[in-house]
């Protein structure tokens, strides 16, 4: 019997779960997870038999969430109490009035439910906690948010949460963040709302000490022999002088090759030699639109196209493999525009382009600014698509829409081969072989991408993992299947 059972929808170490089960395991109490289908988790609630199940939930993702709770609860009734907690339910606090869904904790989760397992333990009533909303009676009780919590007195994420999962326990990357949030503004991404949540209370944004991460990474080298470690931060740049302090204590003391994200217009000669000095072997960072004013103007990146191919000539000198992320079906976006992001590509010459489906996500300027310009008729998070690959409401409403979608799964051939281009706009994007185009992008990503992730992995694991990646294919958001709607 465990305390608390964690549901993912994704085959990766998730820190924020990681992270809630270090402090829950310091204070006694016992921890699980699952991954995937709603078979899955109710397979493994009845091995577990845990008091809480607790869903981590990105929108898209909530509608498999939502209808796994209600499952759950017309199963259990009041033996599980169901938690939601993660981006969705932070910024959608209305989901707490779906059916099967018990309490949503908003913003950072490690504290709420700590107070949350003491007061059941305990017997004592749990409905005043900060960050939570409960369902009480017939109606809802929606508490404060508590002040963002100190990062450097937090345990280490509890990667052991992960044992009984082979394919995430004994994967060679290990994933670390130095921080939380981001001080810039993008009007695409969360971390401004984010930021708003946590408005009087304290900066959101803020970095670990130096010496935290390495005591992490160092405990992580010798504990888990990693092949290589992986920066989640948004910006892992983002203030040099830590940066440079981390990045030298890493070459001296770690030394195995990692990954990072950084922002174009923060990338210099010097991070560069830095980088490749201390091990770096990836960089991604943000293109998001090939047309300047989209990029600066509706996206507030405000980033050049020169700032852009400055960076990737920085990197291609240093001789690091980049990645770029890019977004098509942006509010008001046309085919030419999206072929602008395919033409600033084909300049920077990435090793993946990423490109993904622009969602309306709540709570985000751009969302909100789209509704109200009625570009969007709804900010919909009961339309919204779960892995950013297949379409969205935007998309849906524009009639370009589906050539939008084929160029977006030929753009890395046409980035790759230029002579493909005009093949490309004169015939490809005229028929209608959707689903081709998507499995040719699908294994484009995989072999281009998804495999080089590992760096240390051998062929035979790579190849395991394409067959994992195929059989469990609705539990990877880059290229899963849609998950059911409900709400
Ligand atoms: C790293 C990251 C990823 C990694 C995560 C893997 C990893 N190894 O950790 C990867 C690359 C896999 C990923 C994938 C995706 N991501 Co992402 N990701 C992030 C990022 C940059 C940081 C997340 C993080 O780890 N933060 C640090 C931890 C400590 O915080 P946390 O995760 O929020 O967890 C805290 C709370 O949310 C809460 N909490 C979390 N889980 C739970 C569970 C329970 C039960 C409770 C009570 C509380 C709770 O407590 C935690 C500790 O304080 C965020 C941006 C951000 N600022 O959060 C985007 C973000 C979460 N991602 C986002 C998106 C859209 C996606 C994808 C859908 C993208 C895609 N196209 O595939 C997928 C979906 C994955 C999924 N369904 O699980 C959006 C979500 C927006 C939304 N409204 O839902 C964000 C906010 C970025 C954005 N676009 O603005 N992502």
């Amino acid at each position: 019997m465990v305390d608390i059972l964690f549901v993912q929808d994704y085959f990766e170490r998730m820190i924020g779960i990681m992270q809630i089960s270090a402090v829950l395991k310091q204070h006694g109490f016992t921890t699980d997870v699952v991954v995937g289908s709603r078979d899955a988790v109710l397979k493994k609630t009845r091995q577990v038999k845990p008091k809480i199940i607790g869903f981590y939930c990105t929108t898209g993702f909530h509608h498999r969430a939502l209808s796994t709770a209600a499952e759950l609860k017309r199963r259990h009734g009041d033996g599980i109490l169901t938690v939601m907690g993660g981006p969705h339910p932070t910024f959608v606090p209305s989901v707490l009035e779906a059916d099967g869904v018990d309490i949503i904790c908003r913003g950072e989760g490690e504290y709420a439910m700590l107070e949350l397992l003491q007061a059941l333990h305990g017997g004592d009533d749990y409905c005043a906690i900060q960050n939570l909303h409960v369902k009480k009676g017939d109606g809802l009780q929606r508490n404060g948010i508590r002040p963002p919590c100190d990062l450097d007195a937090l345990p280490f994420p509890d990667r052991d949460i992960y044992r009984n999962i082979d394919f995430i326990y004994n994967q060679g990357r290990q994933e670390v963040m130095v921080g939380r949030g981001c001080p810039f503004h993008c009007s695409f991404c969360a971390n401004q709302a984010f930021t708003e949540l946590y408005d009087g209370l304290g900066s959101y944004h803020r970095l670990r000490t130096v010496s935290h991460v390495m005591d992490e990474l160092v405990e992580i080298k010798q504990k888990y022999r990693p092949s290589c470690f992986f920066f989640h931060d948004d910006n892992f740049a983002v203030q040099k002088d830590f940066c440079s302090e981390l990045l030298a204590a890493y070459g001296k003391k770690i030394a195995i090759p990692f990954a990072c994200l950084l922002r174009a217009d923060l990338v210099t000669f010097q991070l560069v030699k830095l980088l490749k000095e201390s091990g770096c072997y990836a960089v991604y960072f943000g293109i998001e639109s090939g047309d300047r004013h989209l990029r600066q103007q509706l996206l507030r990146k405000e980033i050049s196209d020169e700032e852009i191919c400055h960076c990737a000539n920085l990197l291609r000198q240093q001789k690091i493999p980049y990645f770029t992320f890019n977004m098509v079906g942006l509010p008001g976006e046309r085919l030419a525009e999206v072929w602008k992001t395919v033409e600033l590509n084909t300049r920077v010459q990435p090793a993946w382009a990423w490109f993904s489906i622009y969602q309306t996500l709540p709570k985000t300027e751009l969302a909100e600014r789209a509704f109200k310009q009625e570009i969007v008729d709804a900010i919909d998070v009961a339309a919204a698509d779960a892995n950013f690959h297949e379409s969205s409401t935007a998309l849906r409403q524009q009639g370009d829409g589906r050539k939008i979608i084929r160029l977006k799964n030929w753009a890395n051939v046409m980035i790759k081969l230029r002579i493909a281009t005009l093949v490309v706009k004169k015939i490809f994007l005229h028929l209608p072989l959707d689903a081709a185009y998507s499995w040719m992008d699908r294994i484009l990503y995989y072999f281009s991408y998804y495999a080089r992730l590992d760096v240390g992995a051998s062929w035979l694991r790579k190849i395991r993992s394409a067959f994992f990646l195929i059989r469990h294919s609705d539990a990877f958001g880059s290229h899963s299947k849609p998950a059911k709607r409900q709400s």
